[in-house]
C-alpha cells in the first residue's frame, strides 16, 4: 500500500478528489477553509480542477428542483410556453420527485419504454460509482429499459470501424507502445493532427501522472525527428524542432494516399510484411495504382488536393520507409465526414512500412487525445457498478439523437444493418450537455420540442439545464465519497466527501433511489444499499477479482478508504502494440474477420455502401477547402478541444475566463486572411455560414494555415434569442462552434459526429455587442398558490 499521505496540516487532515484532469490533494476538507491543490507526484499537473470550488463556479449553481413554468402549467392542464427562455418555478424535492415518477409511469404506460430516449451521453464526473450514465442507465433498465446509444462523439466512425481493420477501438486505446520505448527505438514521430499537450491533461477517469509533456521532450533529446501534418502548428510541444508541414483540413487520407503511391513506385513497401499479416492488399493497390478508377494516386495528385509540396510528399515517403517511424493521428480526423477513411489509411500506411508491432514503429491512435495512451503501466480493471440487462433492444448512433427525434418511424444504416428510429415521447439526460456537444444547435433546438419531457440531473444553470422541463440539482465530487481508478494508472484513490452539498443538491444515486421506491423497483435498483454500502461492495468483489486473476495481495475496503491511496503495480517492462501478433500471428491472430490485419475488409465491402467501400479511399468531404461552397465560405473551421477546461465544463471558472477576449471565445484566424479583412486582434467578429453564426474575438496567427480558422469548443451556448422557430437564423453571442456545424453523419457505416467538416466566413461584426448572458440563471420564481391549479 502506498505511504500514508495523511498528514497534518495546522490541524487539519489532507484528503483526495479526484477529476478527469488529475488527482488532487483537498486540505481542509469539509471545513470552510477547504482548498485544492496538485498532487504532488503529478510531473504536470493541470489547473483546471484546482477550480472545482470556486464561488464563481459554485454562483451558478442549480440548488433547488425546477420546473420550466410553460411545462408545469401544461402538467396542471394549462397551455404552456415552449422550451427556451423560460422562467423556472422551484419546487420542493417531495413534489418533484412525485412528478418525475409519475411522467416515467405515464409515459411507460402509454408509449411503452421504447419512448424513453436515456442515452445520456457525456463525460460527467469521475468516480466508479458516481458515475451518472451508469446510473441512470441502471436505473432505466430496472423501469424496464430505454432507448440507449452507442459510440462516441470521440470516436463515432472509428468506433465502429476498427475492429474490422485491425482491433477494438477500446482495446487499441490501452495498448498503444510506450513513451520509454518510443524515446529508445522510433526514429521519426510523424503525426497526423499533432499530439496536443492541452488534450492529454484529460483522461477519462482521471490521471496521477500527466506524463505526454516530459515524454515528448525526452524523445526530441533522444534525436527523434519529429514531422506534424496539420492545419495547425502549435499542437505539439517537444521544447525542440518540429518541421510543420500545413495541410488542408479533411484531405489527409488524399496525402496519405500519396504518401502509399510514392512507397509502391519505388518498392519501398514492405511486401513480407503485407503477404504475412494483411488481407486485400490487392484491391487496395488496384484503386492507389488507378487500376480500377484510372486514377493513380500519385504524389501530384496528393499535392493538388492537400496543399502539400509534390517535394515534401515524396521525400517523406522515403524517410518514414528508411527509418523507424511512428506514425500518429489524432481522432480529430475521423470526426469529420468520411472520417473513416483516415483510420483505414493511418492502418495501411503502417502495414505498407512493415514496421507494426516493432519498438517505436507502427501506429498510434492517438498519443495525445488523453493522458492515457502511452502510459508504461499493466492494464487491470477497475470497479464498475453494472448497469444491467437492457430488457429492450432499441438504440441510436449516439449523433444521430436530431434525427430520432424528428423523424420516429425513418430508419438508419449502422454497420451493414437497418434500424428504426422509435418515437420518442420522454428524455432523461444526467451527465452531459446536449447544447455543447451536438452540432448544428439550431436544428437540435428546433426538435428539442418535440418531447413531451424532458429531465435533466445537473450541477449548473448550463444551456441544456435551461432546455430541460425538470432539473433536479445533483452534487459535484467535492460533495459525495467515491472511489479514483483509471485505466494504467499506478494508484487508486479513495475520494472523499470534501463539504457539504450546496443548497438541497441530492447525489444521482440517490435521486434515482427515491425514485425506485416509487416506481417499485427500489430492490433491483438499490439492492438495499446506501451509497456507502456500495463503494464497500464494488471495492471487495474489485479487491477478490484482482487477487484471483493477478494474485495481488489488496488490502480490505476498510483499510484502503482509511489509508487513502493504494499503490498499484508500476509498469517494469516495454510496452509495444501488437508484438504478439507480430512474433506469431497464428497463436496470437487480430480479432478482425481474417484474424490478420484488413487493408481491404470484405465485410464491410459487402456492405455496398457508397460512402464507405472497405479500403482507404479519396472521397472529398460536403464540403472542404476544395469545393464549390469554399467560394461563399472560404474558411474551414476546426474546432478542436479547449485546453482550459473539459468540453463545457467549468467554462464559467475565472481559469477558463481568463482566455476570453472581451467575453468571447478566441477564433485563430491566420494573419494574412486576417489582414484581408481587416481584422487586428480582440476584433469583434461574426463566423458565419449557411446554418447559423456566432460572435467571437479574433486572434490573428501564424500558426494556422490560410484559409483555416480555430475555435475550440466549450462556450457556454449563448443564442440571442432562444426559442427557434423554423427557419430562423441563428445568432450566438459566444463563439461556440456548434452554432455552424453540420448535423451530418461521417458516413451511412458508423453514423458518427463530423463536427471537423465546417466551412464558414468571417467578418468584422458592425452591429450590437450583445452582452453574453449564457453564465445567468435563468429567471427562478417560488411557488404561488396558483401555479398547481
Ligand atoms: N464542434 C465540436 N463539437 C464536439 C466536439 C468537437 O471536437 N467539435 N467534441 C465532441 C466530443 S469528443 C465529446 S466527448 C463531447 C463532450 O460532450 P459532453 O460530455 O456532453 O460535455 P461536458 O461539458 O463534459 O458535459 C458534461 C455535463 O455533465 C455535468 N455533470 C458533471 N458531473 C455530473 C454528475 O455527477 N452528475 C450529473 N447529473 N451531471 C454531471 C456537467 O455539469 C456538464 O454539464 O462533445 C463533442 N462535441
Ligand atoms: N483540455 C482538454 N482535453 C481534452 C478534452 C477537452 O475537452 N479539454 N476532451 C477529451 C476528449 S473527450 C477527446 S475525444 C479528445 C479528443 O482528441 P482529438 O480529437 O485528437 O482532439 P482535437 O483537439 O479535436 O484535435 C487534435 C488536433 O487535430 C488537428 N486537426 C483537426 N482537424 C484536422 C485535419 O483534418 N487534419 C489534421 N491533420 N489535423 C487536424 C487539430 O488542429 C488539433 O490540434 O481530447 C480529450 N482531451
Ligand atoms: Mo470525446
Amino acid at each position: 500500500m502506498k505511504e500514508h499521505k495523511q498528514s497534518i496540516l495546522g490541524g487539519n487532515t489532507v484528503s483526495y478528489t479526484a477529476s478527469h484532469w488529475g488527482l488532487y490533494q483537498v486540505e481542509s476538507p469539509m471545513s470552510p477553509n477547504m482548498t485544492l491543490s496538485h498532487y504532488p507526484d503529478d510531473h504536470d499537473p493541470s489547473p483546471i480542477g484546482l477550480y472545482l470550488n470556486h464561488p464563481q463556479v459554485e454562483k451558478l449553481r442549480v440548488t433547488k428542483p425546477a420546473i420550466r413554468r410553460g411545462w408545469y402549467e401544461q402538467y396542471y392542464g394549462g397551455k404552456g410556453s415552449p422550451r427556451g427562455g423560460d422562467d423556472y418555478i422551484e419546487v420542493e424535492w417531495e413534489e418533484a420527485l412525485n412528478i418525475v415518477a409519475a411522467e416515467l409511469t405515464r409515459v411507460k404506460t402509454t408509449y411503452g419504454n421504447q419512448a424513453i430516449y436515456g442515452g445520456s451521453y457525456g463525460w460527467s464526473s469521475s468516480g466508479r460509482f458516481h458515475h451518472a450514465q451508469s446510473q441512470i442507465h441502471r436505473f432505466l433498465n430496472s423501469f424496464g429499459g430505454y432507448v440507449r446509444h452507442k459510440d462516441s462523439y470521440s470516436l463515432g466512425a472509428a468506433g465502429p470501424l476498427m475492429h474490422w481493420l485491425v482491433m477494438p477501438m477500446g482495446e487499441l486505446m490501452t495498448s498503444h507502445t510506450d513513451w520509454a520505448t518510443l524515446a529508445k527505438h522510433t526514429e521519426i514521430f510523424l503525426s497526423f493532427g499533432g499530439a496536443p499537450r492541452k488534450n492529454a491533461q484529460v483522461s477519462y477517469g482521471g490521471t496521477v501522472d500527466h506524463r505526454l509533456h516530459d515524454s515528448l521532450c525526452t524523445m526530441n533529446k533522444a534525436g527523434v525527428r519529429f514531422i506534424n501534418i496539420s492545419p495547425v502548428q502549435d499542437d505539439i510541444d517537444t521544447e525542440g524542432s518540429v518541421t510543420w508541414l500545413p495541410i488542408k483540413p479533411n484531405t489527409d487520407t488524399a496525402l496519405i494516399l500519396g504518401l502509399a503511391y510514392t512507397l509502391w513506385q519505388n518498392k519501398l513497401h514492405d511486401m513480407q510484411f503485407i503477404q504475412r499479416y494483411c488481407v486485400g492488399f490487392d484491391v487496395f493497390e488496384k484503386y492507389l495504382t488507378g487500376q480500377s478508377d484510372g486514377i493513380p494516386k500519385t504524389a501530384q495528385w496528393a499535392a493538388d488536393i492537400t496543399g502539400i509540396n509534390v517535394c515534401d510528399i515524396e521525400s517523406l515517403a522515403f524517410d518514414i520507409a528508411n527509418h523507424r517511424t511512428m506514425v500518429n493521428m489524432a481522432w480529430a480526423l475521423q470526426r469529420a465526414h468520411h472520417g473513416e477513411q483516415p483510420c483505414f489509411a493511418l492502418v495501411t500506411l503502417a502495414a505498407m512500412l512493415g514496421q507494426i508491432g516493432l519498438p517505436g514503429g507502427g501506429f498510434g491512435f492517438c498519443y495525445g487525445a488523453e493522458n492515457l495512451v502511452g502510459s508504461p503501466n499493466p492494464l487491470f480493471f477497475g470497479p464498475t457498478l453494472e448497469q444491467g440487462q437492457p430488457p429492450i433492444d432499441h438504440f441510436i448512433p449516439v449523433a444521430r439523437v436530431v434525427d430520432m427525434l424528428l423523424n420516429p418511424g425513418e430508419t438508419f444504416t449502422y454497420q451493414g444493418e437497418t434500424h428504426t428510429y422509435q418515437d420518442i415521447r420522454m428524455v432523461y439526460w444526467a451527465g452531459g450537455n446536449p447544447f455543447h456537444h451536438h452540432q448544428n444547435l439550431s436544428q437540435l433546438a428546433q426538435a428539442w420540442q418535440r418531447p413531451e419531457t424532458i429531465i435533466t440531473h445537473e450541477q449548473y444553470w448550463t444551456p441544456s439545464a435551461k432546455m430541460a422541463d425538470i432539473v433536479l440539482p445533483v452534487t459535484t465530487t467535492l460533495e459525495r465519497n467515491d472511489i479514483f481508478y483509471a485505466n494504467r494508472e499506478t494508484v487508486m484513490a479513495a475520494m472523499k466527501q470534501a463539504k457539504s452539498p450546496t443548497g438541497e443538491a441530492k447525489d444521482d444515486y440517490s435521486i434515482f433511489s427515491e425514485l425506485a421506491k416509487r416506481l417499485n423497483i427500489a430492490e433491483q435498483f438499490t439492492r438495499g444499499l446506501d451509497a456507502q454500502g456500495w463503494l464497500a461492495y464494488l471495492y471487495t468483489n474489485w479487491q477478490e477479482q484482482m487477487e484471483r486473476e493477478y494474485r495481488l495481495d489488496l488490502p480490505d475496503f476498510n483499510a484502503f478508504w482509511e489509508n487513502d491511496l493504494l499503490e498499484l503495480p508500476k509498469g517494469d517492462k516495454p510496452l509495444v502494440l501488437l508484438e504478439n501478433f507480430r512474433k506469431d500471428p497464428g497463436k496470437y491472430p487480430l480479432k478482425t474477420p481474417s484474424g490478420k490485419i484488413e487493408i481491404f475488409s470484405q465485410s464491410i465491402a459487402d456492405f455496398n455502401l457508397p460512402d464507405c467501400p472497405g479500403f482507404a479511399c479519396w472521397l472529398p468531404p460536403h464540403e472542404w477547402l476544395g469545393s464549390k461552397k469554399a467560394v461563399q465560405f472560404p474558411l474551414h473551421m476546426i474546432s478542436d478541444q479547449p485546453k482550459n477546461k473539459l468540453h463545457s465544463q467549468l467554462d464559467h471558472s475565472p481559469h477558463s475566463q481568463k482566455d476570453k477576449i472581451n467575453q468571447r471565445e478566441p477564433i485563430y484566424i491566420n494573419a494574412e486572411d486576417a489582414a484581408m479583412r481587416g481584422l487586428q486582434f480582440g476584433d469583434l467578429v461574426r463566423v458565419f455560414n449557411q446554418r447559423g453564426s456566432c460572435l467571437a474575438s479574433a486572434v490573428p496567427s501564424d500558426n494556422i494555415r490560410q484559409g483555416v480558422v480555430r475555435l475550440s469548443t466549450g462556450a457556454w451556448f449563448d443564442p440571442l434569442t432562444p426559442r427557434f422557430q423554423d427557419g430562423q437564423f441563428l445568432l450566438e453571442k459566444h463563439g461556440n462552434p456548434n452554432a455552424l456545424t453540420a448535423d451530418i453523419p461521417a458516413s451511412s457505416f458508423s453514423q458518427g459526429c463530423s463536427a471537423q467538416t465546417c466551412l464558414v466566413e468571417v467578418q468584422r461584426w458592425q452591429g450590437e455587442s450583445y452582452a453574453v448572458t449564457a453564465y445567468e440563471q435563468p429567471n427562478i420564481v417560488a411557488k404561488s398558490s396558483e401555479d398547481d391549479g
